[in-house]
């Protein structure tokens, strides 16, 4: 018998079952079948077609809590928060990564090239998730100046941990291992080969999940192949994805909005309409960090997915798009140098 609070379960979700139900929590959907986690132990479900909406993000994902009668699994409980990816072109649909996480860990190598940029993306996107965001820097034994990588990627990432680790060392591996306490939940995200399931092992103490070298070919191999949430000897539960190649961002500011709705009901409320909220007087934004209502780190990153939705909508317009570099890169200048108020 499994406790369901070792599991995430918080009583509070108990009034969304239906009657003569029993919650579950997913560990993986393998083609429509849902290995699932329940106080009696693990098994499989099939999950009512009901559960599936035509964006398909409403369909159970792994992390999710679904109310199982029998073989099967009737409904999907409210997410309390989600890694969504959203899709590279405007028809591709919006996928669930992880639900349910407290912390989502943006995981990078400290060995590859272009970390700061690759970093932004992702953070980008796990800000919008609800849990909150670590990022954790791996190999950290194939680096020569650990501090001056770790100052990098933190100017970039305001307000946000970062925590290198070496799954070859142990060096850093208790820091991540604070992070999921007893029924606390976290979703390594990344690209491919940086050693999220590497870490995913260290972390458990014995081989949960395969690793693999990448290849140099270009090709690229996936050596995870499908998302799973693993129970962690210390009573965490750790969620590892397959590596994305391309993490697609917002390619329309409305969905933007959707997801920092906070932010920009703050920003309709400033003064001056076309209000860039640096230091205009009446900003609403400002005066929300200013008095802790919004986290600066929210704020930065909502910045840099409008700017990056921008981007996406300009992309068939090559001279549009060279000025919006040049703004961009202004853009980042400022937000580096910019004297920002911390709490
Ligand atoms: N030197 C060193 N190598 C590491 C470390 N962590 C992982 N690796 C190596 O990096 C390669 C990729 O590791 P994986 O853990 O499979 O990477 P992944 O992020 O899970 O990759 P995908 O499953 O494809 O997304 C393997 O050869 C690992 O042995 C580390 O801390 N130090
Ligand atoms: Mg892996
Ligand atoms: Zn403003």
């Amino acid at each position: 018998m499994t406790h369901l609070s070792e599991l995430g379960w918080t009583p509070d979700r108990a009034a969304e079952l239906p009657p003569g139900t029993v919650p579950g929590r997913v560990l993986r959907v393998d083609r429509g079948r849902l290995s699932i986690v329940t106080a009696d132990g693990e098994s499989r479900v099939h999950p009512a077609a009901a559960l599936y909406d035509e964006d398909g993000v409403a369909g159970p994902a792994v992390g999710d809590w679904v109310a199982v009668r029998g073989e099967l699994a009737v409904a999907v409980l409210t997410r309390t928060s989600a890694f969504v990816r959203t899709g590279a072109g405007r028809t591709s649909a919006a996928q669930v990564v992880a639900a349910n996480l407290d912390v989502v860990l943006v995981v990078d190598a400290l060995a590859a090239e272009a970390r700061v940029r690759r970093v932004e993306r992702y953070l980008a996107v796990a800000w919008s998730s609800g849990a909150t965001p670590v990022v954790v820097l791996t190999k950290a034994d194939l680096c020569d100046d650990v501090a001056a990588a770790v100052e990098q990627v933190a100017e970039d990432a305001l307000g946000v941990e970062v925590l290198p680790v070496s799954s070859v060392t142990g060096e850093g591996i208790e820091a991540v291992r604070a992070l999921l306490g007893p029924g606390r939940t976290g979703a390594m995200v990344g690209p491919s080969g940086v050693g999220k399931s590497s870490l995913a092992n260290a972390l458990a103490g014995r081989p949960l999940a395969a690793t693999g070298e990448i290849r140099d070919d270009g090709r690229g191999r996936h050596t995870t192949t499908a998302r799973e949430l693993h129970l962690l000897p210390g009573g965490g539960l750790l969620i590892d994805t397959p590596g994305m190649r391309e993490l697609a961002l917002y390619d329309d500011l409305d969905g933007v909005e959707t997801a920092y709705a906070d932010v920009a009901e703050l920003a309709a409320g400033c003064r001056y309409r076309d209000c860039e909220h640096r230091s205009e007087p009446g900003c609403a934004v400002a005066a929300a960090i200013d008095d802790g209502r919004l986290d600066p780190a929210r704020f930065m990153a909502w910045r840099k997915l409008q700017a990056e939705a921008h981007r996406q909508l300009l992309r068939v317009d090559a001279r549009a798009r060279a000025q919006e570099k040049a703004r961009l890169r202004s853009f980042h200048r400022q937000l580096r140098t910019q004297p920002f108020r911390q709490r």
